[in-house]
């Protein structure tokens, strides 16, 4: 088979941060053990098909810029398709991540039928099945483009039309049968036209039993067939709507409950929506894991100047390794991983340029997760912490929470004792200083 990448060697390797091999790996050593478990298996790291193979380079002032002769017009769907997918798994084998995540049609043309789009989607998946089974690369997840198509511009399971409610129900079905068939370990559903642009059309109530109710479906669909993945939403707070019913971690817990979707449904975090809705990284990986909600994670990062999605590849090491501690601390992955929804800039124009970006962001990961455990490990976080909420373990506390105390006992408490407490130091800028510590000190 003809190589694509062939500028770029079989594997890359790990060389070490003494190494300057812009094509090495200065920190991520797939096989080294940190505290019970590989790098590997830690960070469960994936390529996006769509970023890296199925967008040209293209933004809303200009074309693609890149080359990526697949995609080129005139082409051959299907034949395109296969070369894509050539290319792809040639990429994802030389990088050395565990696994890739598509949508349908990143892989899959959309054909002139929806009985075209089906066999051409089942007939792909078998390709995909067989470039899985000779490299040994798995799927993290896949997921439906319910935002692409002119059918789905008022939103797809929101939509005001139930036919296209019903259109977008088969789509999923024919996607989450393929990821089934793929072993994928999660399915995602990021809501992209879920939301509104206006209120004066819109009947927001309406839309979110809609939403309820096209969830709910896709649970009975995952049971029925036996997948044994998670079904992941992933939060986003606006863009391309106005407003996003998915807003952030805390706003789909409040949904999952309320259609009764709590133990089934987790959520994908994406750095960059997390900060697109006015919170930290770590505040939604923290949000989620309390919320028992916490599932995957895409790392892309945003760009403190602009307000939207930049699909940046993630380069601190800082952001992350915050992140990263929530994630530890809370049990790390189960079927989640970091996946990495990130998109060159559009005068990335060299092939290698995917590698340099990838192999930069493994790193940034590997070395947060070095940086994370290390915290975790030593402990002077979390013994700090339990001192600050040292009273909730005595009898007060614990009566207050289980509920033996009322608002008259704590009035007759307070008024016999003049009870007085005084405040106490929260040492921000100590655990602030002792974080750069660890950064600077891992190895
Ligand atoms: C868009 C989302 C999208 C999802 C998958 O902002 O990040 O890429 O991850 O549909
Ligand atoms: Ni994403
Ligand atoms: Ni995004």
């Amino acid at each position: 088979m003809s190589e694509f990448f062939n500028e770029v060697p079989a594997r890359i390797p790990f060389l070490g941060p003494d190494s300057d091999d812009p094509l090495g790996f200065r920190w991520y050593d797939k096989d080294r053990v940190v505290g019970d478990k590989t790098m590997e298996a830690h960070l469960r790291m994936a390529v996006c098909y769509w970023h890296s193979f199925n967008w040209p380079g293209s933004d809303v002032f200009g074309d693609g810029t890149f080359d990526r002769p697949w995609l080129d017009a005139g082409r051959d769907p299907m034949g395109a398709a296969r070369e894509k997918m050539a290319a792809a798994f040639e990429f994802f084998e030389k990088l050395g991540t565990p696994y890739f995540c598509f949508h349908d049609h990143d892989v899959s043309p959309m054909g002139a039928s929806f009985k075209e789009e089906t066999a051409n989607l089942e007939a792909l998946t078998d390709e995909m099945a067989a470039h899985m089974d000779r490299t040994g690369v798995k799927l993290l997840w896949g997921t439906a483009r319910l935002f692409h198509h002119p059918r789905y511009m008022a939103g797809a399971a929101t939509n005001p039309d139930p036919e296209v409610f019903a259109r977008a129900g088969a789509q999923v079905k024919n996607c989450l049968d393929a990821t089934h068939r793929l072993s994928g370990e999660n399915y995602v559903l990021w809501g992209g036209r879920e939301g509104y642009e206006t209120l004066l059309n819109t009947e927001l109530g309406r839309e979110l039993d809609q939403l309820g109710r096209f969830l709910n479906m896709v649970v009975e669909h995952k049971h029925d067939i036996g997948f044994e993945g998670t079904i992941l939403l992933e939060p986003k707070p606006q863009e391309p709507t106005k407003h996003q019913y998915d807003y952030d971690s805390q706003t789909c817990h409040a949904f999952l409950q309320r259609y009764g979707l709590e133990e089934e449904v987790k959520v994908n975090i994406e750095v960059n929506h997390a900060t697109l809705s006015g919170h930290d990284f770590n505040h939604e990986v923290a949000m989620a894991m309390a919320a028992g909600i916490f599932g995957s994670v895409d790392a892309n990062r945003g760009d403190d100047r602009l307000g939207w999605d930049t699909d940046q590849f993630p380069n601190s090491v800082e952001q992350m390794s915050l992140g990263m501690y929530e994630i530890l601390r809370g049990g790390g992955f189960s079927t989640g991983g970091f996946n990495f929804d990130t998109k060159l800039r559009r005068m990335s124009t060299r092939r290698s340029d995917l590698f340099h970006a990838h192999v930069g962001a493994m790193d940034t990961l590997a070395r947060s997760l070095l940086v994370a455990h290390s915290m975790l490990a030593d402990g002077a976080l979390e013994s700090s912490r339990e001192e600050r909420y040292r009273g909730w373990s005595d009898d007060l506390g614990r009566q207050i929470l289980a509920g033996g105390r009322t608002l008259d006992d704590l009035h007759a408490l307070v008024a016999e004792s003049n009870l007085d407490p005084a405040p106490v130091s929260g040492c921000q800028e100590e655990l602030e200083n002792l974080v750069n510590r660890y950064i600077e000190r891992v190895r």
